[in-house]
């Protein structure tokens, strides 16, 4: 009788699942590493929070051995409080399943080696963007659960608190801003932001890749498509009387209660607006014009005309101006607007090559005093301006500024890297824990990413990879950060659908907002300070696994 792989694999998990579980259940909470697997050539690299020397990798159907090596450490880190041993065998490139023995330890989960391991979760994270949208129903499938809510918030929104008590004009679309339902223009930036630049960065493969969406944008690559969804309601949240200006949010009062989107149904209201908003918007349509252009002529005219026209208004008030939100509770976004107007004179001259945006944008990066900075989120996005410049093919940027960019981003990068070598899971932050930071984390990527481009150094692009480990397993609680893909991850992300709908799951492919201290996450659904989920940091989960797969 033949067997083939696969007939022996499943007789063996079939042995496997009747014999008692401390059989099975091996020593995965020990043994940290990326349960998505490894792509063949790049590192592998594991932290263990035991005692350890010899290792083995094992082949996970046959059981034989592939490859020995001996741990380093233990290395003692402070914030987590725990001796790690590190193990290695980025030299072990052969693609199969696996696990790992560690003599005197235990056994690992298993992993696999192949040149796909990220890819099933870069999709389930980038259809987590569709499954956030407003104004439709939405319906997906994972692991053969279905999650669904029903057409919501279509009566977006009131214009009360902008001139037009008891009045309403069309607001509705674009995505959920995180486990809230409130929509919030700052925080659409830099996640369209991030989002447009991984598509820059590696649309040969992106482009290649069905999202199994609907067919909102004819002609669309998919990933576009969904870009789309947003763009189109940002584009509504300019005021329509030719001023430019932009509303910060559109939101309720208060935040709602835990119900599914089509079951809140308290008003919801345009507010005020915000030279930080106005500025984030310039730079989305700015952008939005130039990558949906072959796609859709028309649709970038329109955009590029908003962006112009908010534009103006930037320069009509030159100071910061935030908007009044008085009487709301729901998210601030509160930013001062100079580093967001540098980012929009550089997407807006970008597009149109005018050298009125070009000389802003060059002064505004001269003085600007970090250039590139390490971390950044939605309260600073001028990275987002100073990429778009240094990456930029148009022939007259100045030479001299280049250089001065262009050495702030290798400084930048290396710190990031240094950093990260310095921790036992190679969390490139340092000792930085603060809401969100787990998006802080996947957004090192895109500088580690930018750096790689220009010096083809590999180093970069390990550590990009290394983020990626950290998201899904090689971290202080042994678990991935994304709901529904990878070892133990996140079951009640402080996220109204799922803890509303009837499926115990939560709805998959989310990163959740990570702990304050370095162990202070907790997976509970109340918990919105460490485990909630929101578009900013899920651009950035993209974005490090659209680098990752590419
Ligand atoms: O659910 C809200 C979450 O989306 C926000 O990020 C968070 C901070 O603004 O606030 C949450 O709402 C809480 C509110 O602020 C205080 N009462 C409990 C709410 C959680 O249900
Ligand atoms: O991501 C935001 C974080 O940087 C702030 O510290 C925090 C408190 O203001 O708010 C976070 O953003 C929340 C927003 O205000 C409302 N929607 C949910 C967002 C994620 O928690
Ligand atoms: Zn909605």
């Amino acid at each position: 009788m033949i067997y083939n792989k696969a007939k022996i694999h499943f007789m063996l998990l079939f042995i496997l699942s009747i014999l008692p579980a401390r059989v099975c259940v091996g020593s995965d909470s020990i043994i940290r590493f990326n349960s998505l697997g490894f792509l063949p050539d790049m590192p592998k690299r594991v932290s263990i929070i035991s005692e350890c020397e010899v290792f083995h990798v094992k082949d996970a159907v046959t059981d034989v051995t592939v490859y020995s090596g001996t741990v380093r450490g233990p290395v003692h880190q402070e914030d987590v409080g725990q001796d790690i041993w590190q193990a290695d065998f980025s030299d072990f490139m052969e693609t199969g399943e696996y696990y790992l023995e560690f003599e005197r330890v235990g056994k690992s989960i298993k992993f696999r080696i192949a040149d796909d391991v990220y890819n099933q979760a870069y999709y389930t994270a980038m259809r987590g963007f569709y499954l956030w949208r407003c104004g439709t129903a939405v319906e997906g499938k994972h692991n053969g659960e279905i999650f669904s809510h029903k057409l919501c918030h279509l009566t977006d929104g009131r214009l009360d608190y902008i001139g037009g008590v008891g009045t309403r004009r069309d607001g509705a679309g674009g995505w959920h801003d995180a486990g809230d339902y409130g929509k919030y223009t700052v925080n659409a930036g830099v996640t369209m932001g991030v989002l447009f630049l991984a598509w820059e960065q590696y649309q040969s493969v992106l482009k290649g890749i069905s999202l199994d969406i609907p067919d909102t944008a004819k002609g669309y690559p998919d990933y576009l498509k969904e870009l789309k969804w947003e763009t189109d309601w940002l584009l509504k949240m300019q005021y329509p009387d030719g001023s430019g200006r932009v509303s910060h949010k559109l939101t309720r009062l208060g935040f709602s209660g835990f119900v599914m989107p089509e079951e809140d149904k308290e008003k919801r209201y345009f507010t005020d607006w915000s030279t930080a908003a106005t500025a984030d918007f310039v730079a989305v349509m700015a952008t939005a014009a130039r990558i949906f252009k072959p796609y859709d002529e028309e649709y970038s005219k329109i955009c590029l005309k908003a962006a112009i026209e908010s534009y103006a208004c930037l320069k009509m008030y030159p100071e910061n101006r935030p908007a009044n939100l008085k009487g709301f509770s729901t998210g601030g976004y509160g930013t001062r607007d100079n580093d967001d107007r540098l980012w929009a004179a550089a997407a807006i001259w970008e597009t149109t090559g005018s050298s009125e945006y070009q000389s802003d944008f060059e002064d505004a990066a001269r003085q600007s005093r970090r250039k590139i900075e390490a971390v950044w989120d939605w309260g600073n996005v001028g990275n987002l301006g100073m990429i778009t410049y240094l990456f930029s093919k148009r022939p007259d940027r100045d030479p001299e500024l280049l250089e001065v960019l262009h050495r702030s981003l290798i400084y930048t990068a290396d710190l990031i890297v240094e950093t990260a070598e310095k921790d036992v899971y190679n969390r490139p932050l340092g000792g930085r824990y603060y809401w969100g930071c787990n998006g802080t984390v996947a957004r090192q990527t895109v500088i580690l990413m930018a750096a790689y481009q220009f010096e083809q150094d590999i180093k970069y692009k390990n550590a990009s990879l290394a983020v990626v480990d950290h998201l899904f397993g090689r971290n202080y609680y042994g678990r991935s950060f994304v709901t529904g893909i990878g070892h133990n991850p996140p079951m009640n992300p402080h996220d109204r659908r799922s803890g509303a709908d009837s499926i115990i799951n939560p709805w998959p492919g989310y990163l959740t907002g990570g702990g304050h201290t370095a162990t202070d996450w907790q997976d509970i659904q109340d918990d919105y300070r460490t485990n909630e989920i929101a578009i900013n940091w899920q651009a950035a989960l993209v974005y490090s696994l659209a680098a990752a797969i590419s």
